[in-house]
């Protein structure tokens, strides 16, 4: 699975004050961590970034570049920063993310050709977010066929459903995991994406890797092709490497429904065994769910 590293991000407390104040070594030591630790792309997340965008995008894609390699993938809504990003980027870029309002469609499509990038294409519309697979089947379609009068193919479009907090609707989350599943028939050829810590959001920080990492190993199930996640968690990297087999059968095996013993089990597996639970709607959420 490809791996794509959220952590330069402005909602982070360091990053995004270094990116507002143009404060390059923060940013680059997080680079060069998500390189080492073994990403595949860096998402730089400035936000909504109305009046500042088009100047902090490009210093930032600089600055990344100056110490990684590793392509880049431009998460911002304003279309002028995307663009000044895109024409410094020496990788093939990733545009995050396009969703589905007529405007959007109309100002990001074409740089999607003009600069040879590929694109993550968001369902959410504006009616919003999608309330059921069938919703998200639709804006699928409608996301394809748009991206495809634009020239722009399949295998550029990726496409992400939108994970959603546990601590929100459980069904939200089920039909996220059913629309990937279906995705190879109603889109052949596009990629799926899906921001992994969105479903931990809200939830306590310690706790936030056993979802996001049970979350993973549920998303690969149903063939996902990339996740958006930390890359400063090993495990879910080890995970990810095939080097965690064991843990990924006992996960497998509580989503299946399957009756384990805890007493046999050691406190860190039972931890995953509960979250399996949390996350297949088996068990109800609480912030406490470790502990009941
Ligand atoms: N899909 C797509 N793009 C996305 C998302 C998605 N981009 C944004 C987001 N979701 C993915 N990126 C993040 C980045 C940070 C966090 C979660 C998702 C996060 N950060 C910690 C926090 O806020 O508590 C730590 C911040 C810090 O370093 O201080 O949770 O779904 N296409």
């Amino acid at each position: 699975m490809i791996l794509i590293a959220e952590n330069v991000n402005v909602m982070s407390q360091t990053l995004g004050l270094a990116m507002k104040e143009r404060m390059a070594q923060p940013i680059q030591k997080m680079a060069q961590a998500a390189q080492a630790s073994g990403m595949d792309y860096i998402d730089l997340n400035i936000g909504p970034a109305k009046k500042t965008g088009a100047d902090m995008m490009p210093w930032l894609v600089e600055t990344v570049q100056q110490v990684s390699d590793l392509p880049l993938s431009l998460d911002t809504t304003n279309p002028e920063a995307i663009e000044a990003g895109l024409a410094l980027c020496r990788k093939r870029a990733l545009i995050n993310s396009v969703s589905l309002q007529p405007e959007r469609l109309e100002n990001i499509l074409p740089l999607v050709t003009r600069y040879k990038a590929e694109m993550i294409g968001l369902l959410w519309s504006t009616d919003g977010m999608p309330r059921d697979v069938d919703e998200r089947c639709m804006l699928a379609v409608d996301l394809v066929y748009k991206a495809n009068e634009t020239g722009v193919p399949n295998e550029d479009i990726w496409i992400d459903p939108i994970a959603t907090p546990i601590s929100g609707d459980i069904a939200k989350i089920k039909s996220c995991l059913e629309f990937l599943q279906m995705l190879p028939e109603i889109a052949p050829g596009c990629k799926s994406i899906v921001g992994l810590s969105n479903v931990s959001n809200g939830t306590p920080a310690p706790l936030r890797p056993y979802l996001n990492r049970v979350f993973m190993v549920m998303l690969e199930r149903v063939g996902i092709y990339s996740v958006i996640a930390d890359a400063l968690d090993p495990e879910l990297q080890r995970i990810n490497r095939g080097e965690r087999t064991e843990l990924v059968e006992l996960i497998h095996q509580t989503l299946d429904g399957e009756d384990i013993d805890l007493t046999t089990l050691s406190e860190e597996d039972i931890k995953y065994v509960k979250t399996a639970k949390v996350l297949s709607g088996n068990t109800l959420y609480s912030h406490s769910w470790l502990e009941s």
